[in-house]
């Protein structure tokens, strides 16, 4: 299959139907809606989103279905790193290749910016089409759950807290998984609810978003020492500067690839039951192993 044509395409839908969902940025007050537009135009991989669609696909369900789902993702993926970048996060400067959002429009209006795509993203959802397993309430507490205090909220606690300390390597995967591999894997369970799949086919392609989760952030702490700020389009060698629990770290860089490859295996594993129905997930699955950004 041709993957880059498959992400072009895919891509430019979520765009459009992000375009669509979002209040004009002419809106009163526009400020608020130009800062929500401006980190979410702003040039980000779309990998959740394209995830969900991809999901649907292979569990036998519509475009159209899922694109509130994948869109959703997306709110909450962008806000999350809006408020990670704040000063009393991760303190950043740069984010997909540009100024993060409150160097632009100040501290207070990004806390905000992040806090309207956070209830936009439901907002979005609660539109989505119920199917005959999941209804819209499902599907709600299904994203709720994963951005809530015990997967990507909980993860940023954990982060926060072993600032400073030594962390052991179980401490590493909590917070991994919690961060990351948490809104990955509720990325692409969204997109096989709106398919309507049986409770097996769910779990086994829950058992593909873990795995490709937890790579795709071993991954990124290689990217950090491994690549340019130019490059990532954030700062890159800032987990080194300030010393932060990394895979590398941990483990060493030879090991962490390793492991990477090894939950990549892992992924493709769990999309036996799928067939060849699952092609462009396991793609996606190489894709983002061999990802260089
Ligand atoms: C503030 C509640 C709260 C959570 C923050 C997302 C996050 C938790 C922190 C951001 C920093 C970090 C290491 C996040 C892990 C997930 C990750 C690697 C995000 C970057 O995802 P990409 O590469 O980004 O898909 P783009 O910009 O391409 O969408």
């Amino acid at each position: 299959m041709d993957l880059a044509k498959y992400l072009t395409t895919r891509t430019a839908l979520v765009d459009r139907a992000l375009d669509r969902f979002l209040p004009r940025a002419t809106a009163k007050p526009t400020t608020i809606h130009k800062a929500m537009r401006y980190s979410l135009f702003a040039g980000g991989k779309r990998l959740r989103p394209v995830l969900t669609l991809a999901s649907a696909e292979a569990c036998g369900g519509k475009m159209d279905t899922a694109i509130p789902a994948a869109c959703a993702v997306e709110c909450i993926h962008t806000y999350s790193l809006i408020h990670d970048d704040l000063p009393c996060m991760d303190d950043d400067d740069l984010r997909r290749g540009r100024p993060t959002n409150h160097k632009v429009f100040g501290e207070g209006i990004a806390v905000l910016a992040g806090d309207a795509l956070l209830t936009f993203a439901f907002e979005i959802l609660a539109k989505a089409k119920p199917a005959p397993r999941y209804n819209i309430a499902a599907q709600i507490t299904e994203l709720a759950h994963a951005s809530g205090s015990h997967w990507l909220v909980g993860g940023q606690v954990a982060d926060l807290e072993g600032e400073g300390r030594k962390l052991s390597a179980a401490d590493l995967d909590y917070i991994h998984r919690c961060k990351t591999a948490a809104l990955l894997t509720t990325s692409i369970r969204l997109g096989a609810m709106s398919a309507n799949v049986t409770p097996a086919q769910l779990k086994a392609i829950t058992t593909f978003g873990q795995s490709v989760g937890l790579a795709f952030q071993v991954i990124d702490d290689i990217l950090d020492v491994t690549q340019t700020s130019e490059k990532l389009g954030k700062s890159a060698g800032k987990d080194i500067a300030s010393q932060k629990a990394t895979y590398p770290a941990i483990h060493g860089l030879e090991k962490s690839r390793a492991t990477a490859r090894r939950l990549t295996r892992a992924a493709h594993a769990a999309l036996k039951p799928f067939a060849n129905k699952a092609d462009t997930l396991r793609a996606l699955a190489d894709h983002l192993l061999a990802r260089e950004y």
